[in-house]
């Protein structure tokens, strides 16, 4: 009933935008982007191999096939997934003492402790999912391969996360042009266990229910550097990752902390104007001195954006409500 606006570049109201005011809603915001699939890009690694592309499709069905309140399916990995997922698993666990910040090894080792992380087999997401919940609150619910930022970010609001099913190829443990399910396992799932990550990645989500198109580019922007690849500094002046996009790519994880790569200090009015790689490193790393000053830096920055409403969250309902229409 209460619609929120367009506006276009003089600022006249030209369209309203939809967004999802229930959880359920949420049905409706899992639109795919075709960007660095293996079926177009012919440096992804799995580029030409057609049983790789086949298995793709099927996961993606069945993710696509996933409604609101469905159990989330349990997947039958096949041998070699499973074998790409011990790679991985391996390689990454040198790197989480020297590399990852403390709120991800913390998370990560009570995973281990409770069997919802296991070092042998592609763990399950309904499991995940069950812990998380317990956490903070985030949940997540399967889709069919990269989404569109704006369909993305407004999962987020509800406490949703939306994970791939399909895995890396396996050829290639160390590293993903795209999110698979190796990254949402291993680089998201223990930050969504923090309550303080919760709670910037859910006001991001907030702050893009109705948004312009340039306010979803920005803040899609600042997800990325700092959801998916951003620092923190420690005392002793080393970098470790925060960003879930680091923490689940051995190669580009030991690159961003290195002194190879410029380092900047998080600043979102500076970083969200910034371009990004989607497929090769990062050109810049932003640097946060925690999670809770990412946040409120970026509660300051948001208060410039011109919205016609703030989007509240009810979690009793699972609702967005609607305050201060101005
Ligand atoms: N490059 C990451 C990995 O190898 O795990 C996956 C991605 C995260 C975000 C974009 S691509
Ligand atoms: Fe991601």
């Amino acid at each position: 009933r209460i619609a929120l606006r367009k506006w276009d570049a003089a600022e006249k109201i030209v369209e309203e935008i939809w967004f999802p005011k229930h959880a359920s809603d949420l049905d409706n915001c899992a639109h795919v982007v075709v960007k660095y699939e293996p079926t177009e890009d012919p440096k992804h690694p799995g580029y030409g191999d057609e049983k790789y592309i086949a298995r793709r499709a099927e996961l993606n069905r069945i993710a696509n096939s996933y409604k609101y309140g469905n159990p989330i399916p349990i997947v039958e990995y096949t041998e070699e997934e499973h074998d790409t997922w011990r790679q991985a698993y391996a390689m990454l666990k040198q790197l989480r003492p020297t590399h990852t910040c403390r709120e991800y090894q913390v998370n990560i080792q009570r995973m281990e402790d409770a069997g919802v992380i296991t070092p042998n087999e592609i763990p399950s997401l309904r499991d995940l999912s069950a812990y998380i919940q317990k956490r903070t609150g985030f949940e997540l619910r399967p889709c069919g391969g990269l989404l569109s930022a704006r369909d993305f970010l407004a999962s987020l609001a509800f406490r949703v996360f939306q994970a791939t099913l399909y895995v890396r190829h396996h050829s290639a443990p160390q590293h993903c042009p795209e999110p698979d399910v190796i990254h949402e396992i291993l680089g998201h799932c223990p930050m969504f266990a923090d309550p303080e990550m919760a709670q910037l990645s859910q006001e991001i989500g907030l702050l893009s229910l109705g948004a312009s198109d340039s306010e979803i580019e920005r803040l899609s922007t600042l997800y990325w550097f700092i959801i998916e690849f951003g620092l923190s500094k420690e005392a002793d002046g080393t970098f470790k990752a925060i960003g879930a996009g680091l923490i689940s790519a051995y190669g580009e994880l030991q690159h961003a902390c290195s002194d190879a790569p410029s380092h900047e200090p998080f600043d979102p009015e500076v970083t969200a104007l910034r371009t990004y790689e989607d497929s090769e490193y990062q050109p810049v790393y932003f640097v946060a001195e925690s999670i809770q000053d990412a946040m409120e830096r970026l509660r300051k920055y948001a208060k410039s954006f011109k919205r016609s409403v703030v989007t509240v969250y009810n979690p009793y309902a699972r609702t967005v409500e609607q305050v201060n229409r101005w």
